[in-house]
């Protein structure tokens, strides 16, 4: 996801220059920078932060590394792009706001790039006109074609459920207050890429369930259909063309995400560089990163404990208002 988000600041995102690359096996960010013309190649993450020459920052690498990288972004007061999950605990992620809300202004945008994907802010756009009342339920799929085999129950839900949590907060203006996660057909908790079903309630009363299957075969898929009082809204095609052969006719699944969001990746990136410069970002803030993580907690604790898990709800901070 680095290199797919130094090719979009690099080639896709008018106003921006993208200046330093840090990448654990220096030999990727070298030849990366090669490609994208990148004038420099740091020896340490922290050293790529504190360089002068560098005004905001994008974070790309593991989940574990997040709050440390995340924390001296904010310590340099750079505005900072970092990628889902927030950061890899929710005690992580509490820590996270309580700094930015010590410096008092919003610097940290979480990647939960379908916020910016069209065709979700369709979705949305349709819901807020009111024309098909209220929403009630909402359906929703994930699936991935394979995960590696330590891509545990555990990391369905912190790594992929967490895309859901996050878009279904922003998509009903609803926080989710109770979460039960299932595993079908599955006698051991947390068994690697198996699927798991999760049944959420908002404080508003809709229902939500989410299926996150990650070793889904036939493509990567993300479904989305909410049912309202007076017709239901579904999310639009994957792709862009129709396939006719062999007497049927069909449309091609992308292979991952890259694929399927890749104009919410660039259309994100653009927002953030635009917000950098100047301004207060936009797309998912790091409250609703602790937001998600607080959500996933509770999903973990049900899907060990069986049985419906409470999602608590801290005080929000003004800054986030
Ligand atoms: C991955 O890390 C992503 O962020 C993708 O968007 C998601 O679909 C996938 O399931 C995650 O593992």
């Amino acid at each position: 996801m680095g290199a797919e988000h130094a090719r979009i600041l690099a080639f896709r995102t008018p106003g921006a220059c993208l200046q330093s690359i840090y990448d654990a096996d220096a030999s990727r960010s070298k030849a990366l920078a090669a490609e994208t013309s990148a004038p420099s190649v740091a020896g340490d993450p922290l050293a790529l932060v504190h360089d002068p020459d560098v005004d905001a920052v994008v974070i790309a690498s593991p989940d574990a590394t997040h709050h440390d990288l995340v924390i001296a972004c904010l310590e340099a007061r750079k505005p900072v792009l970092c990628e889902k999950p927030l950061a890899a605990t929710e005690s992580e992620c509490h820590r996270i706001v309580e700094a930015e809300t010590a410096i008092g202004r919003r610097l940290v945008q979480v990647g939960y790039m379908r916020r910016f994907d069209p065709w979700y802010v369709d979705l949305k756009t349709r819901l807020e006109s009111k024309r098909l009342g209220a929403p009630l339920m909402l359906h929703c799929a994930h699936r991935n074609v394979s995960a590696p085999t330590w891509f545990d129950s555990r990391m369905s839900i912190t790594n992929s459920a967490v895309h859901e949590f996050d878009i279904v907060r922003w998509l009903l203006s609803d926080d989710l207050v109770g979460v039960q996660t299932f595993q079908p057909g599955v006698r051991q908790p947390n068994a690697a890429g198996a699927p798991v079903f999760l049944v959420l309630e908002t404080e508003r009363g809709r229902l939500v369930d989410i299926e996150v299957h990650v070793n889904a075969a036939y493509g990567y898929d993300v479904v989305a259909e909410l049912v309202c009082e007076k017709g239901t809204l579904s999310l639009g095609s994957n792709t862009l063309s129709t396939i006719k052969s062999e007497r049927a006719s069909g449309a091609p699944f992308p292979e991952d995400w890259r694929g399927r969001f890749a104009e919410a990746y660039r259309l994100q990136m653009q927002a953030w560089i635009r917000s950098a410069a100047g301004g207060t970002p936009g797309g998912s803030s790091a409250w609703d990163g602790y937001m998600a993580a607080i959500v996933a907690n509770a999903a973990l604790r049900s899907l060990e404990r069986k049985g419906r898990a409470a999602i608590e709800r801290p005080a929000r901070p003004t800054l986030y208002d």
